[in-house]
């Protein structure tokens, strides 16, 4: 039941969610019936049936739902139930088709809400929206590649043009889409990791000379010791539960590090198992530190110097023979305290004790983070603190330990390998220079932040998007609103519609293409492509669904076709070739990335090969040293003035980053609405708010400037003191576009200051 009153935003301005108390266990068997219910009404019986039963098969397609590794033994389909919800997303039989352009007005579909956005279907043919016009219009392909190389082309610099990726593109499409922007002439290649884990490579590439996870799916299960901290499995990745329980089994011990109390760390009832569809499942959390937001750097920071002070507890041969900057380490971990920590963290000295003694019982030690650690201001600087302990530990290239940042997208990390990035090593230029043949722009480009801020000053005139929603994921929604209205033209590969379809430039376009479910046929037949989970490992992926429309192109195919409109004879890149048969893409992939020399015949045995990784494979760590480094950030943690709470931003168990499922966050307890602000019952009574009042959210920035969303409802939540929760993207005005984390420009969307002023309900 939804009380909508649409805003300019397109969401409605309030609604009447019901609340329960939150869950104390994940999945079972409720989440397969919660799966199927949405299966069945996107797609059918039948459909929902043949579809599910390919997910993540060696034979079949990579689920779209998150970078999770697939384990290479099970045999039975693994069930997921947001995996599912995913693949009932894309496979929908719901379409939008011309007439359903020609029935809505650009102007009313900006009223409607992401959520009704979504639910229309899947975009069957191109369409364009031209200046000036109200309605898109249908055009066929050569129009549009027409209308994108004419803008291109009238640019005074390539570097007023931008390419975003969103993380489900395939290596394929992705080494193409940058191989494109770099013969265009720019590295302006921002991407959804910028708002992701782009902290975590950051501190990663300057810690162990390798910006991604050091562990493998046996490491975890190996691991004598797991830290959870900032990530909520359950939801996000609900298939780790499985690694989790299983190394449980295997007398592990797991500590939590949240806020939150999050049903999917505290018992999951797995869905492959009988005890688990019928019993009360496994507890996971053995020691659950329900930190303050933000508090991670010092709580990190306090057991690393707590190591230090303990006998035998540092691995002084690993940190002579590996490491250096240990001393710098030991020189701030001397000038840290108990009382600094214990108030940036709200935690009770007996549980960091107790976190400690787990600590010096194991060797092996993995520790998981996502985006409770990365979108915070001093993000990098916490990340660096988790792997000083690690290193502390000699918890880094060892059977069972390690740093395992848990990805997002389904192939955010092979885009990353590919090389879209904004900031590419010369490496990496070289040997694309080699390969074809042509001057890559040596320059660094722009990043999600940056590019919002060209667009804002007129210094970008065309956006690009291979997948995502831009509009509606970025930070300060009204002023990436107004940033992208001031483009030239805004292009939307998609496949579905959203929000950045209805904001645009002067003039738009949305590109239909296939999606991962889909059989991708060309002229040479039937074409696989290629993913990267978030433990490095590169497997085949490959759709069985007819597409959803005979318009469609696969993302490789729109990319080779714009490459030869643009570049015409200027590019000797064989495009058409490249969209003919995809394992010529692969061959050059091969020789240009290192870990993937024979690519093709790798890619083709089941499972598909792992990537190096010299610190997790040899110890090697191909830092500007050729050591691991210890590093000693000073401790931050966020202020927080009487009277104002620090809001998190964060996912609901039905959605999908920008893409609603529905309107439940079934884990948390509530049911029928989204605007929602989570805060802790002593917090809220002070603040004179009942459970079920509503109140307007104000962000506070130290510019003086201030940015309101109304209409939440405030639900009374065991979360910690003096923090509130809220879903993105709903939340994202409030974001300012400036609060980013040092070092990864990453917007800290989850650490805003906030007051909270009673609203009508
Ligand atoms: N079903 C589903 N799956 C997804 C996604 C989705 O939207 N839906 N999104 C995908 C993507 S792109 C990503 S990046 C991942 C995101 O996966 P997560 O990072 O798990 O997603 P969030 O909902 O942002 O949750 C952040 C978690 O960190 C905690 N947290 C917040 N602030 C702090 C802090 O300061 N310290 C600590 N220790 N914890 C904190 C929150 O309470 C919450 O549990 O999931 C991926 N998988
Ligand atoms: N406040 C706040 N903001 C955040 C976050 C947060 O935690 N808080 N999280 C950040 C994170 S971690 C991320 S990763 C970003 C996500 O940012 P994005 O990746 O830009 O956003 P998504 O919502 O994942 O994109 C969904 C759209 O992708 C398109 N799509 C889906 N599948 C395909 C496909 O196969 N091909 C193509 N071409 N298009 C497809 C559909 O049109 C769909 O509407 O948001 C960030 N923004
Ligand atoms: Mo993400």
């Amino acid at each position: 039941m939804t009380r909508a009153t649409p805003s300019s935003s397109g969401d409605p301005v309030q609604d009447a969610p019901s609340v329960r108390p939150p869950r104390r266990s994940a999945a079972g068997l409720p989440a397969i019936g919660h799966a199927l219910r949405m299966a069945h009404r996107e797609m059918g019986v039948k459909r929902s049936a043949l579809t599910l039963l390919r997910v993540n098969q060696k034979d079949g397609f990579d689920c779209p739902g998150c970078a999770w590794p697939e384990d290479e033994r099970r045999h039975a389909a693994e069930f997921c139930e947001n995996g599912a919800k995913a693949v009932a997303e894309e496979a929908t039989r719901a379409r939008v088709t011309p007439a359903f352009f020609a029935r809505h007005t650009i102007a009313k579909l900006a009223e409607r809400s992401g959520y009704w956005l979504g639910k229309q279907g899947r975009i069957t043919q191109p369409v364009y929206l031209a200046k000036g016009a109200d309605h898109y219009q249908p055009v066929s392909w050569t129009q549009a590649f027409g209308i994108i190389a004419d803008e291109l082309r009238a640019l005074d610099s390539p570097d007023e043009a931008v390419f975003y990726t969103s993380g489900r593109t395939s290596n394929e499409a992705a080494f193409l889409y940058q191989l494109f922007a770099r013969e265009f002439g720019t590295n302006n290649l921002p991407d959804c990791s910028n708002m992701c884990h782009e902290s975590s490579g950051t501190a990663l590439t300057e810690t162990l000379g390798v910006g991604k996870g050091s562990v493998l799916l046996e490491d975890l299960h190996q691991a004598e010791l797991i830290i959870v901290a900032g990530q909520n499995p359950g939801t996000n990745h609900p298939r780790m539960l499985t690694a989790l329980e299983k190394a449980k089994q295997g007398g592990a011990r797991i500590i939590t590090v949240n806020p939150l109390p999050e049903a999917g760390m505290e018992r999951f009832r797995n869905p492959q198992t009988p005890r688990g569809l019928a019993g009360t499942g496994t507890p996971l959390t053995d020691l659950f530190l329900q930190i303050r937001i933000g508090g991670d750097q010092a709580l990190f920071r306090l057991l690393n110097k707590l190591v230090l002070e303990s006998p035998g507890a540092v691995d002084q041969e690993f940190v002579d023979t590996h490491t250096d900057g240990y001393e710098d380490l030991v020189k701030a971990a001397a000038e840290t305290g108990w009382e600094e920590t214990l108030t940036a963290t709200g935690l009770e000295r007996s549980r960091i004790e107790e976190a400690l003694r787990m600590v010096l019982e194991s060797r092996r030690i993995v520790v998981c983070w996502a985006m409770g650690l990365t979108q915070h201001k001093h993000a990098v600087a916490t990340i660096r603190e988790v792997v000083n302990l690690l290193l502390l530990r000699g918890a880094i290239g060892r059977p069972g330990a390690g740093v395992c940042p848990v990805r997002g997208h389904s192939n955010v990390q092979g885009d990353r390998t590919m090389g879209i990035v904004e900031r590419p090593t010369p490496g990496f230029l070289d040997a694309l220079e080699s390969e074809f043949g042509f001057a890559p722009p040596r320059e660094h480009g722009l990043d999600t932040v940056e590019s919002i801020r060209a667009l804002r000053d007129g210094r970008a005139q065309v956006f690009f998007a291979m997948g995502g929603n831009f509009v509606a994921a970025s930070p300060d929604t009204r002023v990436t609103e107004d940033a992208m209205r001031r483009a030239r033209l805004t292009v939307h590969v998609s496949t579905k519609l959203n929000r950045s379809h209805v904001v645009t430039g002067s003039r738009a376009l949305i590109l239909p293409t296939l999606g991962r479910t889909e059989r991708d046929v060309q002229a040479t037949g039937e074409q696989f492509v290629t993913v990267e989970d978030s433990m490095g490992m590169v497997h085949a992926s490959r759709g069985t669904l007819e597409p959803a429309g005979e318009h469609l192109l696969s993302e490789t195919a729109i990319v080779a076709r714009l490459a030869r409109r643009v570049l015409g004879t200027a590019s000797t890149t064989p495009w058409e070739d490249f969209e003919r048969d995809y394992s010529l893409v692969r061959d050059r992939i091969a020789r240009v990335i290192p870990g993937f020399e024979d690519f093709n015949t790798r890619i083709a045995r089941p499972g598909g090969f792992t990537l190096p990784h010299a610190p997790r494979d040899d110890r090697r760590f191909p830092t500007a040293t050729g050591k691991a480094r210890f590093t000693a950030a000073p401790v931050e943690h966020p202020h927080v003035p009487e009277g104002r709470l620090l809001l998190q931003t964060l996912r609901s168990h039905d959605q999908y980053n920008t893409t609603i499922y529905g309107l439940d966050d079934r884990y948390r307890g509530i049911k029928d609405g989204r605007r929602v602000v989570l805060v802790h019952p002593d917090d809220a009574t002070a603040l004179g708010l009942a459970d079920g009042a509503y109140a307007d959210l104000t962000s506070e920035w130290h510019d003086g400037t201030e940015r309101t969303a109304p209409g939440f409802r405030v639900v009374h939540y065991p979360t910690a003191r003096g923090c509130a929760a809220a879903y993105y993207p709903e939340t994202n005005v409030l974001v300012p576009l400036d609060a980013t984390a040092d070092g990864s420009n990453t917007p800290a969307s989850k650490s805003i200051v906030i007051r909270l002023t009673p609203a009508r309900g």
